[in-house]
């Protein structure tokens, strides 16, 4: 049988174990530049005898207009393609893989985080009840998001190029791919869900017209870069940032058939509510995660299949012996930098510090110990 310490090949990359480092904001990237102890991090992370067999970063904005949180890196500009090298040459050096997330939050922002004050940009104009994150005076709050306007149709195209150049961008930097961010209520994720998408315009309405801008992304990035070093994170039933829609099935069913094609290295699914209960439910009926997977693999959809949230051992091999390829970890990957080893020796396991995940230095995020 299948283990999660098993090696696989996932498009272009060969990853030595099935374990990976789920994405996770850390807010610790003043002025949108990656940092050396970012560095430190993600290397403590990044040899597969103890640690992932692939790390994907912390959500990483494609453009200005695409940052919604204090402090956390960007991917637009030569500066942060210089400073990223610093991690992708310490985690090559330790023998790791690592991939970018590439994000746009769309009405997830704060005016005080947008190019020149401006509103955040939406699918329609309407206010996402969520919370974002500010360091005012030095010291992290959470405010509510801004009120967004509508992106007009003449301005799409040049979001799709965003993405397209902060692909180029990732692969300059020395990453091994990039996975793109669908999930938790984001700008591709607005488009998507109803709740959010009022447009009546090619891509709004109908489910085709909600998946349009996320199918013209993931198009061009696997143009630019290759499909099979690009993924996609999607999160069909999540309320997060306030991300709704009824009929999550036929949605979602759609979207990964649609990307069969495209010859992606993997896809990237996150079962239930982010961080939250596994059987959440959006509209009346249980979302079918094996069809889901059907659907994909039925349009002849080759991509590895990526699981997440509140996996443990258990869980893990359940989900492979089920069809899973890859099992990714957040909170565990923040606490224990040789997940992989402890779970293999079954040791016991740090346990997270919630108080030091957004923002601050070195406490709670470079001083979990490993085990000696
Ligand atoms: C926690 C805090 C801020 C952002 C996500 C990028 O949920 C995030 C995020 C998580 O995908």
């Amino acid at each position: 049988m299948t283990s999660i310490f098993d090696p696989l090949q996932v498009g272009r990359l060969h990853l030595a174990n099935r374990m990976v480092m789920a994405p996770l904001t850390r807010n610790r990237a003043p002025g949108a530049i990656p940092t050396a102890l970012m560095a430190t991090y993600y290397t403590q992370r990044a040899d597969p005898k103890n640690g992932a067999g692939l790390i994907v970063t912390e959500a990483t904005a494609i453009s200005h207009q695409g940052q919604g949180y204090a402090d956390v890196p960007g991917i637009w500009n030569d500066e942060q393609v210089s400073a990223w090298k610093q991690v992708t040459e310490s985690v090559h050096a330790a023998g790791g893989k690592i991939v970018m997330q590439l994000w746009h939050v769309g009405r997830v922002s704060h005016v005080d985080l947008q190019p020149g004050g401006q509103a955040p940009v939406a699918p329609s104009a309407i206010t996402a009840k969520t919370k974002t994150v500010l360091i005012q005076d030095g010291v992290a709050k959470f405010i509510d998001t801004s009120a967004p306007r509508a992106l007009t149709l003449e301005e799409l195209p040049g979001i799709v190029d965003d993405y397209r150049r902060a692909a180029r961008h990732a692969i300059a930097a020395g990453f091994d791919g990039v996975e793109v961010h669908g999930a938790n209520g984001y700008l591709l994720d607005q488009f998507l869900r109803s709740g959010s998408n009022t447009r009546t315009d090619a891509y709004g309405g109908s489910i085709e017209n909600r998946a349009r801008l996320l199918l013209e992304v993931m198009r061009a990035v696997s143009q630019e870069i290759g499909g099979d070093r690009v993924g996609l994170r999607l999160s069909p039933v999540t309320p997060a940032n306030d991300a709704q829609d009824p009929h999550p099935q036929p949605l979602f069913g759609y979207a990964v058939a649609q990307l069969a094609p495209l010859n992606l290295a993997f896809l990237h699914i996150i079962e239930g509510s982010t961080g939250g209960p596994r059987d959440y439910m959006q509209g009346d009926t249980p979302f079918d995660y094996a069809a889901l997977r059907a659907s994909y693999r039925n349009a002849g959809g080759k991509g590895a299949w990526m699981v997440n949230n509140g996996l443990d051992i258990t869980l893990a091999n359940q989900s492979l012996a089920s069809g899973a390829d890859l099992v990714a970890f957040g909170r565990l990957f923040i606490a224990n930098p040789d997940l992989t080893r402890r779970l293999r020796e079954n040791a016991a396991l740090n346990a997270p510090d919630r108080s030091t995940f957004y923002g601050g230095g070195a406490k709670g995020y470079t001083d979990y110990p490993a085990l000696a």
